[in-house]
């Protein structure tokens, strides 16, 4: 195909000697949703196999604007100090429609942008229609490929389906912020229960004291709703991404929690059911793509596409009659 190398080994070779612009090619190659580039795509995956799960991936989310990429820059930093080999991924859901805001991102992680053993890439998040998947799990394991033994996700909110971040790390992030009033925002159940951990972040200012009463809201929320481990160490944390200040504390964290995880045998567990999802995953977004891009159903397709758009016929009727024809 144009615009790829030509020799797959070589191609895979250059991407585990840790050359960026083959890396991103890669990248851009498991983007491609045309059936020649999934082939392509395919053959070399099959050469990273050996290195799927080599790196610790560390999930970060948030509301817009809590500050996820000026963390993950704070927290980079004092990764990389610690000579750890540092891939940054960015899912953007509007990515689809206009192009990311990765410019955004990328002067918000300023430092880490021009650093050595960094890589910053966005991810786009795949259209919700026609199949599209994201591609984030490939990208993740591109860069294990490259010896990044340590990837950053860097996700808005959750509640997205497949792009769902713990569906794909070692430990979710939740980053929240101090609000001005009792009501702290962003605690629902399902943020607080796909967090492990929970930093309280923009604790400078005249939010220094309200990110102390943050903490104390967010305790008390997570003996309410049921949390999927029994982890006992500190759970909640307070930093200031801007000023660097409890970093190193959310560091230790994570550490913490990694081996929380690997002495209970929890580490292999959760991959294993990853792995499983990422293949159910792959099996919704493969079938949609096939009977959309074949001609075969495609004037039925268009037919209850109609049907369902005037009401004509429930889309839950409409989705039954479907693959009542195909497995027929
Ligand atoms: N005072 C203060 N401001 C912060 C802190 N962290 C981030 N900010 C500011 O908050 C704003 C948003 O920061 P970002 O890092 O872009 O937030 P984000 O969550 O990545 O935003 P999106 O990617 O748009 O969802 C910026 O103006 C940052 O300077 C902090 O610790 N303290
Ligand atoms: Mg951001």
């Amino acid at each position: 195909m144009k615009h790829y190398p030509e020799d797959i080994n070589q191609w895979f070779a250059a991407i585990r000697s840790g050359d960026v612009s083959s890396l991103s090619k890669a990248i851009t190659l498991v983007e491609n949703e045309k059936p020649e580039a999934l082939e392509l795509a395919n053959e070399l995956l099959q050469l990273c196999r050996p290195y799927l799960n080599s790196s610790f991936r560390i999930g970060v989310t948030g509301i817009p604007g809590v500050g996820k990429s000026t963390f993950i820059n704070a927290l980079g930093k004092n990764l990389i100090q610690k000579r750890h080999k540092l891939a940054v991924l960015t899912i953007d859901p509007s990515s689809s429609i206009n192009k990311g805001s990765i410019l955004g991102d990328k002067t918000r992680m300023m430092d880490l942008s021009s650093m050595e053993n960094v890589y910053i890439r966005p991810s786009p998040s795949g259209g919700t229609l026609g199949g599209a998947a994201n591609k984030t799990r490939e990208a993740i394991w591109l860069c294990e490929t490259a010896n990044y033994d340590t990837v950053l996700i860097e996700t808005v909110g959750v509640g997205q389906s497949e792009i769902d971040i713990d569906k794909m790390v070692d430990i979710t992030i939740v980053l929240m912020m101090p609000a001005t009033g009792d009501d702290l925002q962003g605690i629902k159940r399902g943020i607080m229960e796909i967090g492990d951990l929970f930093v309280i972040n923009k604790a400078d200012g005249n939010l220094e004291k309200e990110a102390n009463h943050a903490k104390a809201t967010i305790l008390n929320a997570l003996n309410l709703f049921q949390n999927n481990h029994d982890y006992s160490g500190s759970k909640v944390l307070i930093c200031s991404s801007l000023q660097e200040k409890g970093i190193e504390e959310v560091v230790q964290s994570i550490i913490n929690f990694k081996t929380y995880l690997q002495e209970n045998e929890l580490l292999n567990e959760r991959r294993k059911t990853q792995l499983l999802q990422w293949f159910y995953d792959n099996v919704d977004s493969l079938l949609r793509h096939k009977l959309l891009q074949g001609s075969k159903y495609k004037s039925l397709i268009q037919e209850l596409e109609q049907k369902v758009q005037n009401q004509h016929i429930s889309p839950t009727e409409a989705a039954h009659f479907l693959i009542e024809k195909i497995l027929l």
